[in-house]
């Protein structure tokens, strides 16, 4: 595979739709400083849509990031890293609150990142990504609000991608997450596994649910994507998979970048969800669109929102080029028959 395929894959194309007004969200929409808006979780809550979407800003110098874009200026500003919080009844326009509502920078802590939400026996939770000054740590917070997060558990480094099932498993809780091992691989070689826990807090029976290996369109690291829906064939979930080539610079914005993210999707056992039991072997969703194309990271889709309707509708909402927010719709028959007929 070439490392920017510039057609989707037929089958692929035929079952999924971007929405034509694509992004649903971007830095204008923001009524506060906002820069990068992308990587949003989405859920459906106490009767509306609820996006948590991460914020990349230059508060005080929108005119250096301009400038750095440009390329009138060697090095960018520097971004801080802040969470925002958006409601809609159609799950397409947006109400975003007047402030962000997560933000950690303290002494140890750099950011909080990457959002994804999960509604679980009518709570709501939140899986992020925290970049401390000791490694990347992976966590899982419970909000009423969507402005005041209890943290209840925090993985040791590196990991991250964190995405909750929306129902106990077999009596605990269960969770996708990617740890980095860069020691023991000697490079980036980073695999899809999974965990559970009695009580969100305490996290073990750790498996190795995908390899980076068994994805043809991968050929660096795989993650979690959104959180898994149910089916009547199993838990349906996106992943997010790279492929580096070191001899293309695909620049954007940032000006060395060698790595193209695509979206795939696969179904995991509904009874033991570390166990795949189909996978589309080509990506769902791969960079063809302008917003997907260039931007802070050129080629980047990067799901983190996915929604069944009664109507058997799916949406799922990805960050695009680390830049915006963008949505696709498939029927979720169509994305169970990807998964599950041999092509
Ligand atoms: C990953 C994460 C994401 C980001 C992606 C592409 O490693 O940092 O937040 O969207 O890279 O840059």
């Amino acid at each position: 595979m070439s490392a920017t395929p510039l057609v989707e894959p037929i089958a692929a194309a035929t079952a999924i739709s971007r929405y034509s007004a694509n992004p649903v969200l971007q830095a204008s929409d923001i009524p506060y400083d906002a820069s990068l808006i992308f990587n949003a979780g989405v859920a459906k809550y106490q009767g509306q849509y609820v996006m948590l979407f991460r914020n990349d800003a230059c508060p005080g110098n929108e005119a250096g990031w301009i400038d750095w874009r440009e390329g009138r200026r060697e090095h960018p500003p520097r971004f801080e890293t802040s969470m925002g919080f958006a409601t809609s009844k159609d799950g397409i326009k947006w109400d975003v609150a007047a402030k962000p509502c997560w933000k950690i920078a303290d002494d140890e802590v750099l950011r909080v990142y990457d959002p994804r939400i999960t509604i679980l026996e009518g709570v709501a939770y939140v899986c992020f990504a925290m970049d401390t000054k000791h490694g990347v740590r992976g966590g899982v917070a419970r909000t009423e609000d969507f402005s005041r997060f209890d943290i209840l558990s925090l993985s040791t480094p590196d990991n991250r991608n964190m995405v909750l099932f929306p129902e106990k498993v077999g009596g605990k809780y269960m969770r996708l997450e990617r740890p980095f091992p860069v020691y023991s691989r000697g490079r980036d070689r980073f695999d899809l596994w999974s965990g559970a826990s009695p009580d969100l807090r305490y996290w073990g029976d750790h498996e190795l649910v995908l390899g980076v290996e068994h994805v043809p369109f991968a050929n660096d690291k795989i993650g979690p994507g959104a959180p898994p829906v149910r089916t009547s064939r199993g838990w349906l979930t996106t992943f997010h998979s790279v492929w580096r080539d070191p001899a293309i610079n695909l620049r954007g914005w940032e000006k060395t970048w060698h790595k193209r993210y695509d979206a795939g999707i696969m179904l995991l056992d509904l009874e033991n969800p570390s166990r795949v039991i189909g996978m589309f072997k080509e990506p769902l969703l791969t960079p063809v669109t302008p917003y997907e194309r260039n931007g802070f990271r050129n080629d980047v889709i990067f799901p983190g929102g996915m929604i069944l309707e009664d109507s058997g509708e799916v949406k799922i909402y990805y960050g695009a080029a680390d830049t915006v927010e963008a949505l696709a719709t498939a029927h979720v028959d169509d994305l169970v028959a990807l998964c599950t007929e041999a092509r």
